[in-house]
């Protein structure tokens, strides 16, 4: 409470201070006047911005847009320009090295914009400390590294559902494999047709450590009534498997900055500005004949704090699912609700943008491991289930009860995407297992919650961090269904073939017996897997061909198209995104953007 209170001050406090007195950065910034503003910028790019066209602005060189950048520019007619606010990390020993703390030293450094959430108000106002990448590569330089794809039906739902023509199962995971070059690890099953071998991110799955995994979870996994499966990546991902990462076979960690971008750093029509901040979209002074808003480029905070503009034939957002809508909103793309306030006049009315965030929440099994057995804490297995795996007939009809009623914010349409998955049986929750030197841990991570929240900026200075809400647990069934996953995670640890392996339960703990006991437990413990999605959902904010509505010329490729949550960790649906647009946008002539 008091960490939740100190949080929600210091979020007013920096709210209000921008309401109160804007900077001269943000005077600058509703004045600036094109002409004005090229009269300031760096010598060099004024150069090329001058003397060759750029064809492509790509705002954000993270995950996808550093995928989407490398394939455009495959094409020396293309000019392509990325603007990344961090800095490069190939110097950074922890985003490289996967066999060391890595994950777990990087949030809260440079590297990470660390944003705070809003406090939980259906999970005992915990406060979600939001790691985001900062850096070359942006969160695909900081994640988990886990690489793997949904149920069939959660990618065909993109098409049929909500609508995104060309956007489904076969297409998305065609452009996944672009993206991937699979190595087969020795000992280990795989299914070769189900993975990539040509695309630039690397991943395997972890050399075999140990006995935890062969003789102690997997078969405690099958006793309770779950599966083995083969290889989770062919469209149907339930069962236990030894998942692959993204990383060399060396245990490098593959990612977009050094396996997209740094092979063709050479090229002539390909170049990447550092530590420059994205502060709006530049747009023609008329909109064009179709009445749509007409970007001329962007401007940009440089390393030294000067604003430059830079002008182009189109902008791709790749800022991420809080960059993305930052900047729309920055340049006026949005609700006018929350931009006349900050002094934003609304370049187009297009209130989706920012909505529609959700997140999947977690929760937690720790067990001590017995006295004698070690493990590395590399070797890792994630087991997906299903609601008929899950759930009893009973329960099935509670949980399916429960689904009848939407949370506000989740449309009709999301809505009934979630009802079709739960029926057609497609995974809902996933057991991350993974031992630390210590422990035993179970992650139950619920993968399609019902629960929606928002992102909007609350100021306009474009470094300062927008305010989101995650309203996790906002639905009874995702607290019902989270509830249900904690529950069978100490099934799970109970089974014969684990005893060997274990000591005492950590979490929840003895304490913690009845439903209602694991209800709270599960929001006093709530965690996020750091997969917020879909705040320019397609659809809505942007077409099937990645166009914001009501431009021209202004893409949108990251994990903000999503239009709801995948049954998968989303890293290489991302770089599929990346993939799929540079396909569409190589593929579509400039003169068709009217
Ligand atoms: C701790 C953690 C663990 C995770 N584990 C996994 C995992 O194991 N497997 C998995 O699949 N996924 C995992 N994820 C999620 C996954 O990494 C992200 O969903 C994905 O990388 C997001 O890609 P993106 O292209 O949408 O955005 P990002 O990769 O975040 O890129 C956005 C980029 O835009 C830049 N930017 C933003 N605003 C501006 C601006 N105004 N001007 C200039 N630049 C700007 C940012 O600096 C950043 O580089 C994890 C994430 C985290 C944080
Ligand atoms: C970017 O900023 C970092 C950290 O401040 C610095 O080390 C690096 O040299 C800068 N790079 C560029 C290209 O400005
Ligand atoms: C990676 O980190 C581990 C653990 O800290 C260390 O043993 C190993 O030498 C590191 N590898 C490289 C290549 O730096
Ligand atoms: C691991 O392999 C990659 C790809 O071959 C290589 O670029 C990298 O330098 C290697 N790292 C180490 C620490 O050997
Ligand atoms: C895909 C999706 O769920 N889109 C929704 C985003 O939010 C807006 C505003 O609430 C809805 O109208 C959309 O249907």
């Amino acid at each position: 409470m008091v960490k939740a209170l100190y949080h929600t001050l210091l979020c007013l406090s920096l709210a209000l201070s921008s309401f109160a007195a804007p900077t001269a950065d943000s005077d600058a910034i509703a004045d600036t006047d094109t002409d004005a503003t090229v009269a300031t910028q760096d010598a060099t790019i004024a150069a090329s911005s001058a003397s060759s066209k750029v064809t492509y602005i790509v705002v954000g060189g993270g995950t996808a847009g550093l995928a989407v950048a490398t394939r455009l520019s495959e094409n020396s007619a293309n000019t392509v320009i990325v603007i990344e606010a961090g800095s490069d990390g190939f110097d950074n020993p922890n985003i490289a090295n996967l066999t060391g703390p890595s994950i777990q030293a990087l949030p809260g450094t440079s590297v990470d914009y660390n944003y705070q959430s809003l406090p939980l108000k259906y999970a005992s106002n915990q406060i979600i400390s939001m790691t985001r990448g900062k850096v070359l590569g942006g969160s695909s330089a900081l994640n988990g590294a886990l690489f793997t794809r949904p149920n069939k039906i959660d990618f065909d739902l993109w098409e049929t559902a909500f609508g995104a023509s060309g956007w489904n199962w076969n297409s998305i995971s065609d452009s996944i494999k672009q993206a991937e070059q699979f190595s087969f690890t020795p000992g280990l099953t795989s299914l070769p047709p189900f993975h990539g071998k040509d695309g630039p991110i690397s991943d395997t799955q972890r050399p075999l450590v140990g006995d935890v995994w062969s003789k102690g979870v997997i078969p405690a996994v099958v006793a309770s009534g779950g599966k083995v499966s083969l290889d989770q990546n062919g469209g149907d991902p339930s069962g236990i498997w030894y998942a692959a990462k993204a990383m060399f076979p060396n245990s490098t960690r593959s990612y977009s900055a050094n396996s997209y971008y740094r092979p063709n750093a050479g090229r002539k029509n390909l170049q990447v500005i550092l530590n420059s901040t994205v502060s709006r979209i530049v747009w023609a002074k008329s909109k064009s004949k179709s009445g749509k808003a007409v970007a001329t480029g962007v401007e940009y905070v440089n390393s030294a704090g000067k604003k430059v503009t830079i002008s182009g034939n189109r902008v791709i957002m790749s800022g991420g699912v809080f960059g993305t809508p930052q900047v729309l909103e920055l340049s006026g793309v949005g609700n006018p609700t929350i931009l006349n306030p900050l002094g934003i006049s609304t370049v187009v009315n297009l209130p989706a943008v920012g909505e529609n965030l959700s997140e999947q929440p977690t929760t937690r099994y720790v067990a001590s491991l017995a006295s004698g057995i070690t493990n590395s804490g590399l070797q890792l297995t994630l087991n997906f289930e299903t609601p008929r795996t899950l759930l009893t007939d009973d329960e099935w009809n509670t949980a399916h009860t429960l689904l009848q009623t939407a949370p506000p914010g989740l449309s009709a349409t999301a809505h009934k995407a979630l009802i079709t998955m739960f029926e057609k049986d497609a995974v809902i929750v996933e057991f991350m297992g993974f031992p630390n030197p210590a422990n035993l841990v179970f992650l139950p991570i619920l993968l399609h919650p019902m629960s929606r929240g928002s992102t909007h900026i609350v100021s306009t200075d474009p470094k300062a961090a927008p305010q989101f809400d995650l309203a996790l647990m906002q639905s009874p069934f995702d607290l019902y269904i989270l509830t249900k996953a904690a529950i069978r995670a100490r099934r799970f640890a109970s089974q014969s073939s684990l005893q060997p392996f274990i000591g005492p339960e950590l979490a929840p703990g003895t304490g913690v017996q009845t439903e209602a006991q694991f209800q709270q437990f599960v929001k006093d413990s709530m965690g996020v897997a750091y997969h917020p999605l879909g705040t320019a959902a397609i659809g809505n904010v942007v077409d099937s061909n990645l166009r914001v509505q009501g431009t021209t010329n202004v893409f949108v490729a990251d994990g903000s198209i999503f239009p709801t949550q995948s049954g998968s960790h989303p890293s290489s649906i991302i770089y599929g995104i990346g993939e799929k647009a540079a396909t569409m946008l190589k593929a579509a002539p400039l003169s068709k953007d009217v």
